[in-house]
């Protein structure tokens, strides 16, 4: 699986200085704000050589970072990337602007099922487009999970980081948590065989307990962070999302130390999570930004990303262009069985939000 060197390339400062300062209001520019290990910045430099238009690219590892910004308003983003639940309640907080489909005639390429669940979300996709999807799930290195349980073991059940019993075996090789209440109690819920898309306090509660009984065996909770400390061996295990794991897996296996890592969807079910491009209602550039939109959705391109970045995307006409080893792997394009046995986020109010961001905050700290 030997893909483009120089992935670090990819990160958030090289690319500002590379590409000028933030939130510029010019013809010829688009600001664009994304996920961080997202993209390859050979389609931003393509996009330019194209259209003229520069890219001001900068990065974030979790929505509520983003929503942050986008609540304080007049962030200077012309395209943004929420995760779908997430986008629903920016909606109705009036931060996004409706798209223009005349701007945006690769829509036609993708594919309606999917673009279909996005809309649970946002009805009609009257306000974004996907740009990547995934799951939520367990990176782990291969050698040190055969060296501990044995060499017949597989990662297919959460009592891997859910079970004190087990968790405790692998702590002494790291294992890191996802910061992301909004990832993390459902994960919790759904293990519990609580509906995962429960708002009930008393799942989150329950969810919250089991999370703070395995707490003193995880070492870190981030979102991003994993990706390398996987890659180089630091920890062994990892709750993360499916392409950055595969990214971790093939930055080990560049760096050729011997460090093995792959990604699994647990037999119990996983969190299946739709990120979406949208444009904020006080973007500087609204036209540059359905230029950009659109031209992520040129089936070249998105196939592009998905191949740098090993996440599932949602344009149809892309995947002959994805490499038969991502479209094929269960964990990335999962088969029907796989599908159903994955769930959605809900979009949480605001009760519910101020709820859960107590409760991870006791997880986090042990308060
Ligand atoms: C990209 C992570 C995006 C997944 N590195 C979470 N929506």
């Amino acid at each position: 699986m030997m893909k483009t060197p120089n992935r670090t390339a990819a990160t958030a400062s090289a690319m500002v200085l590379a590409l000028g300062a933030t939130g510029a209001a010019q013809a010829d520019v688009v600001n664009v704000f994304n996920w961080s290990d997202y993209i390859t910045e050979e389609v931003l430099e393509q996009f330019t050589e194209e259209t003229g238009i520069r890219v001001v690219y900068d990065v974030y590892d979790s929505n509520d970072t983003l929503e942050a910004r986008l609540l304080a308003g007049a962030t200077g983003f012309d395209v943004v990337v929420p995760t779908a639940d997430f986008m629903q309640r920016q909606i109705a907080a009036g931060v996004y602007q409706p798209l223009n489909r005349d701007l945006l005639p690769n829509m036609e390429h993708m594919d309606p099922g999917l673009m279909a669940q996005a809309a649970s979300f946002d009805p009609g996709n009257e306000h974004g487009t996907i740009y990547m999807w995934g799951t939520t799930g367990i990176g782990y290195n291969i050698d040190a999970i055969a060296e501990r349980f044995g060499e017949d073991f597989e990662v297919d059940t959460w009592s891997l980081v859910f079970d004190p019993e087990m968790i405790a075996q692998v702590a002494d090789c790291g294992v890191a948590f996802l910061d992301s209440a909004t990832d993390m109690l459902p994960a919790a819920m759904n293990y519990l065989g609580l509906d995962p898309q429960s708002t009930d306090p008393a799942d989150f509660e329950a969810a919250a307990e089991l999370l703070e009984s395995v707490r003193p065996h995880v070492r870190y909770f981030h979102n991003s962070q994993y990706i390398s400390d996987l890659a180089n061996g630091e920890i062994c295990v990892a709750i993360g999302w499916s392409g950055d794991v595969f990214q971790a897996a093939d930055r080990a296996e560049e760096a050729d130390r011997g460090v093995n890592v792959w990604y699994s969807i647990p037999d119990e079910g996983a969190m299946q999570w739709f990120d979406m491009m949208a444009i904020p209602v006080d973007a500087p550039n609204t036209e540059n930004a359905h230029a950009f939109i659109n031209f992520i959705m040129r089936p070249d391109i998105t196939a592009a990303i998905t191949n740098y970045v090993w996440y599932a995307n949602a344009n149809a006409s892309s995947w002959e262009m994805v490499d038969e080893e991502i479209l094929t792997d269960p964990a990335i394009f999962p088969p029907q069985e796989v599908l159903d046995n994955l769930f959605t986020a809900v979009t949480y109010d605001g009760r519910t939000d101020r709820l859960i961001t107590r409760l991870w905050t006791r997880v986090r700290t042990g308060q």
